[in-house]
């Protein structure tokens, strides 16, 4: 069983709708691989939305980018736990270049559900709060519940990171599914952040 504290099974969609309302400020979002980002999908689209298709583990250095080359935007990296455990490294990196402005919001099922719920060493105990403090991401904590995690996530988006809110949740499949056009996501995702300007 897990070592995670005793937080409460949460829902992955009604998190992300959660996450989407509270931007006020054309913050970046990055989704990862699968699940994350259908829901981020799903609770409505935004050109400031980026939508990974494919790779794991691809949602933190890709906002890690961002974060670094547009410093005054709040950028918003959410990542499944078997895609973070594939990149894990990133937390170390993110730790030691220190964006104020990245947030990093971990979808913990303890499997990879997308590919049939093969459990992740999530599922034995690693924690990956724990492995984010280790790795120098001070302000890293486990959200209780909805409100909890409202809260930890207005605060990081005031006070400034990088921090990680890492989320227990469900089993529900995800609740859409993204476009799979890699060069169109792309575009309105550069043109959402004002770096594309041309045709
Ligand atoms: C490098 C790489 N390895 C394996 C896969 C196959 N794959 C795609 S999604 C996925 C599971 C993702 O798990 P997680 O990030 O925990 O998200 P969940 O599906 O649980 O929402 C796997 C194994 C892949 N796309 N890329």
């Amino acid at each position: 069983m897990s070592g995670i504290p005793n937080t409460k099974r949460m829902n992955r969609f009604e998190l992300t709708q959660r996450l989407v309302a509270k931007l006020k400020n054309d913050e970046a979002v990055i989704g990862g691989i699968g699940n994350t980002n259908f829901d981020l999908w799903a609770s409505g689209r935004r050109p400031q939305n980026f939508y990974m298709l494919g790779s794991m583990g691809l949602a933190c250095p890709i906002a890690l980018g961002v974060a670094i080359a547009q410093p005054k935007r709040r950028v918003i990296a959410i990542e499944g736990d078997g895609s973070l455990l594939m990149q894990l490294g990133s937390l170390a990196t993110i730790a030691a270049v220190k964006p104020a402005n990245l947030t990093i919001v971990v979808m913990d099922n303890s499997v990879y559900q997308i590919t049939g719920a093969q459990p992740t060493v999530t599922a034995h105990g690693a924690d990956l709060v724990a492995i984010a403090r280790g790795a120098g991401i001070a302000n890293s904590a486990w959200a209780a519940d909805e409100a909890d995690f409202d809260q930890l996530f207005a605060a990081a988006l005031e006070k400034g990171g990088p921090s990680l809110i890492a989320l227990r949740i469900d089993d529900q499949p995800a609740t859409a599914t993204t476009e799979r056009d890699p060069f169109v996501i792309r575009d309105r995702f550069m043109r959402g952040l004002g770096s594309r300007r041309d045709r």
